[in-house]
């Protein structure tokens, strides 16, 4: 791996860990309810290296863990339904506090959890969730561990929900959202729910943090999908607005970071680490191997007719559609990464067999594209 491509590529990643920022979602419910379960079912396990340190104390009993895209905020050594007025002073207290500060620090959303089972929702509960509305901040209700059969919820889980509805709290959706996080190894019972409660916390997060939400979470990789789509149109924009800037030499030297920016942006989206995504970016476009412009003309040797292009000069659509096939062929390589689809000898990732994947996935898209002038 050459020197030129390890610290353009570290510097686009982290760049791009910068700009997607982080969603903080504050947790609350009785001990024991499933939250941790909960958290983790829909962001998957917290992984050693994902920056998972000692929580950052935001009050004398509320911390933030932070895991990359995600920020959980909970309490520790308070209870609910015993210490309910210091968690609320303390919550409160943060919540101001954080308005000053970049989007990236504020509490965006809550998720209030209460066991599906339980038969009644108390007072401090509602309390709870309309002090936490009155503070702007959304509350997602879960209700959590219940039980499914034949298409149907327990029904102590839907008298619950009903007795919480009836309270017309400022709820997300107005109802509690029916969940089971983990399967039993007992009943069998199947997860269920978690994309819903997914999908509202995403609707309501701020849009600044929408895309770091969709990085975070590790069930839905269709919102990964769109969001990756929204990066790729930004980045074809931005590379037929360097394109049409006439300066000679430029323009495929200037696709470069913004490709790299592309590519470090969906590695982002898929939780690839910077090893993993510069192994596998180097494997796909062979860039490594070459530095500066020389990896300009590296990329222009995949555009059809455009490889002896004189000076390295190419027009608006080219550097355009240039930049969408890559990043639809980068994309496919991302997902196949996430979903661990991708082939592999001995245990690790068949760099040629990426290579293959990745050249004729942008090979599919190419076609359309031809350097005129
Ligand atoms: N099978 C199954 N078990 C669950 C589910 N949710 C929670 N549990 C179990 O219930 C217990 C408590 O769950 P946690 O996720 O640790 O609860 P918590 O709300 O984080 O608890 P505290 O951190 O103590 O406040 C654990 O043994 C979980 O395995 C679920 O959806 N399915
Ligand atoms: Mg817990």
């Amino acid at each position: 791996m050459t020197q030129w491509f390890t610290e353009t590529f570290r510097t686009e990643f982290d760049k791009q860990a910068e700009e997607l920022g982080r969603i903080n979602l504050a947790i609350f419910g009785k001990t024991g309810v499933g939250k941790s379960t909960l958290v983790n079912a829909i962001f998957g396990e917290p992984v050693a290296q994902t920056g998972i340190g000692a929580p950052v104390t935001m009050g004398s009993h509320l911390y933030l863990d932070k895991r990359g895209t995600l920020g959980v905020i909970d309490t520790r050594g308070l209870e609910i339904g015993r210490d309910d007025a210091e968690i609320l002073k303390e919550i409160t207290k943060a919540v101001k506090e954080s308005r000053g500060r970049p989007i990236a620090e504020q509490i965006h959303v809550a998720w209030y959890c209460i066991r599906g089972m339980d038969r009644r929702f108390e007072e401090v509960e509602e309390r709870f969730i309309r002090t936490l509305a009155d503070l702007d901040v959304p509350v997602v209700v879960v209700l959590t561990q219940v039980p499914m059969r034949d298409g149907a919820y327990h029904p102590d889980a839907i008298e619950l929900a009903r007795q919480i509805q009836a309270r017309n709290l400022p709820i997300v959706g107005g109802r509690p959202f029916m969940t089971y996080a983990m399967r039993d190894q007992f009943t069998g019972q199947p997860p269920h729910g978690l994309m819903d409660v997914l999908r509202a916390t995403f609707h309501v997060a701020p849009e600044a943090v929408q895309a770091a939400l969709a990085a975070a979470q590790a069930i839905d990789l269709e919102l990964k999908a769109s969001q990756a789509h929204k990066a790729i149109a930004a980045s074809t924009a931005a590379a037929a607005a360097a394109a049409a800037v006439p300066i000679p030499f430029s323009s495929a030297a200037m696709l470069v970071p913004i490709q790299l920016a592309m590519m470090a942006r969906l590695a982002h989206l898929h939780k690839l680490s910077l090893d993993r995504a510069a192994v596998l970016a180097i494997a796909s476009t062979s860039l490594a191997t070459s530095a500066g412009r020389a990896a300009a003309a590296g990329l222009l040797k995949f555009i059809p007719g455009a490889g002896s292009v004189a000076g390295g000069v190419i027009n608006a659509s080219v550097a355009s559609g240039f930049t969408l096939a890559m990043g639809e062929a980068w994309l496919v390589v991302c997902q196949r990464a996430a979903n661990r689809t991708l082939p592999t000898v001995g245990g690790v990732v068949d760099t040629e067999a990426v290579k293959r994947l990745f050249e004729s996935e942008l090979a599919k898209r190419l076609p359309r594209i031809r350097q005129r002038d």
